[in-house]
């Protein structure tokens, strides 16, 4: 029986050490709940690092059996490959240069030689699973070369690809010098998804310009494989987050907190901590306000919750050094025994803390310097079940394209995002209602379930057309 093999970075599951015992937690990820229904079933399976370096034999053994019992199949790397591959190539020199931040871009070929030899171990792990008629899935950055790999060691597997981050303008992607062996690497994929259609045109104009390849309606053909790239912006588990906004713990958080916070307006912001998400850029727009808006003081606070992550490459040390920063002194200058201008949170909440949170904020800022799509607005939405509260969002952010009801703002406009505030925090009730209603009919109709359908739907397309090539 032909199965499907869903491959990603990392695990849909989170194992931790714990003394000297492993524990493990399914993760709660968007990916992980769409994907669910496909690779639980009969054979299906689903391959990945599974988030820590191993080094004994034994507990190797253990994580391979509980997960087996999972279908999931761990790609284990040691600790040079996840600082050269993972820290290094992934998120050092492809995260900076897909997301236009390319003077944090570090170009070193002992970290693409690392990344092709992750790549090439993924291959293996796939290799002594796949059989005939299998379908592939492979998600994002860290495993662009895989579909050719996986194409050099069965030509007819269907392998389908997502890019969960935003793929840059030739202009950028230019500059790394794999350019083209990336490239060559992606288009082993018989199908390839990004978030937007600029995403997609800016791939099919790479492909264009170094591979020479034109296309017709997104469709290329690389040698005579036809191969299909199309915009597929990824939707959320809708039903989970609105149930969330429900649950009796949810509302019992919500009023604790209301009680501590006191009779106040809430931003909020929820991010990885992360450069692209234009955390800085958002406090500064936020003391502005505070700065012209007198009237407003004391009446308004910032909850910011930033999620640690990648907090050992360098630049992300900084940034929460700048963070810090920027906190304590809109804290120090506008603060008040009762009152505190920014609520900040550098750690991570369970699910039902957040769902308080999206439901206790009058305004989400989402304010990202570029962002593949953005779940956390998404979330925000699902969460409002009053339909009430306002959606400031960065055009820069993937989710823009679908969601034309928030208020839409340039990051870099200090003065827009300024004027954004003062207009969500002023919004007519009716006004908040009708806006919110629009965007929730589209995000309950896109949800994630309609997302994993539609991606199947275009992979089975392209290889239904390159069979009737190869019968003619
Ligand atoms: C990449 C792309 C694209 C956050 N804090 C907590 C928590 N979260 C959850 C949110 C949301 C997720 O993390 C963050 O998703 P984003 O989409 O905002 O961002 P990235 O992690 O950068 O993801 C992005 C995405 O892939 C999907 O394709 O949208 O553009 O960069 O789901 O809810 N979850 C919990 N506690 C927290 O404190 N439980």
């Amino acid at each position: 029986m032909p199965k499907t093999i869903i491959v990603s970075n990392r695990l849909p599951i989170k194992i931790q050490r714990e003394e000297d015992k492993l524990s493990y937690k399914p993760s709660e990820g968007g990916l992980a709940t769409g994907l669910g229904s496909i690779y639980k079933e009969g054979d299906n399976i689903w391959i990945g690092w599974p988030g820590l370096a191993i080094q004994k034999t034994k507990e190797k053994e253990e994580i391979v059996e509980r997960l087996t019992e999972e279908n999931m199949k761990p790609v284990f790397l040691n600790t040079s490959e996840i600082e050269d591959f993972y820290e290094g190539f992934s998120n050092e020199t492809l995260w900076p240069n897909f997301h236009y931040f390319n003077q944090y871009a570090v170009y070193e070929e002992h970290l693409w030689l690392a990344y092709k030899k992750v790549n090439r171990k993924f291959a293996k792990a796939i290799e002594e699973v796949l059989e005939e008629g299998d379908t592939l899935w492979i998600h994002d950055y860290q495993l662009l070369l895989l579909p050719q790999m996986v194409r050099d060691i069965n030509a007819q597997t269907s392998i389908g690809f997502f890019l969960h981050i935003p793929f840059p303008s030739f202009e950028s992607f230019r500059l790394l010098p794999w350019r083209r062996e990336l490239l060559n690497g992606m288009m082993g994929a018989d199908f390839l998804g990004f978030h937007t259609y600029d995403d997609m045109r800016h791939f099919l104009s790479s492909v264009n310009r170094l591979a020479g390849i034109g296309n017709s309606n997104g469709q290329i053909n690389v040698g005579n494989r036809p191969v299909l790239a199309d915009a597929l912006p990824m939707g959320i588990d809708y039903d989970k987050y609105a149930s969330a906004a429900a649950l009796p713990d949810t509302l019992d958080r919500e009023v604790r907190y209301r009680t501590s916070l006191g009779d106040v307006k809430l931003i909020l912001t929820i991010d990885r901590l992360d450069y692209s998400k234009g955390i800085p850029q958002r406090l500064l727009a936020f003391e502005q306000f505070l700065e012209e808006n007198e009237d407003f003081q004391g009446k308004v606070s910032l909850l910011m919750v930033v999620v640690p992550s990648r907090d050992k490459v360098p630049k992300y040390a900084q940034l929460k050094e700048e963070i810090d920063l920027l906190v304590g002194r809109i804290n120090g200058r506008f603060g008040k025994m009762n009152w505190m201008p920014i609520h900040y949170f550098y750690r991570s909440f369970p699910l039902n803390a957040l769902s308080a949170f999206y439901r206790m904020a009058h305004v989400a800022l989402v304010t990202p310097m570029r962002d593949g799509m953005n779940l956390v607005c998404k979330e925000f939405i699902a969460s409002k079940l009053d339909k009430k509260g306002v959606l400031i969002l960065s055009e820069m952010a993937g989710a823009s394209k679908e969601l034309s009801d928030a208020i839409l703002i340039n990051p870099n406009d200090i003065r827009q995002l300024v004027a954004a505030i003062k207009e969500a925090l002023t919004m007519p009730e009716d006004e908040q209602q009708r806006r919110m209603h629009i965007m929730q009919e589209s995000l309950k109709r896109y949800n994630i379930h309609a997302w994993v359908n539609l991606f199947m739907k275009r992979l089975a397309f392209i290889k239904k057309e390159q069979e009737n090539l190869q019968t003619k």
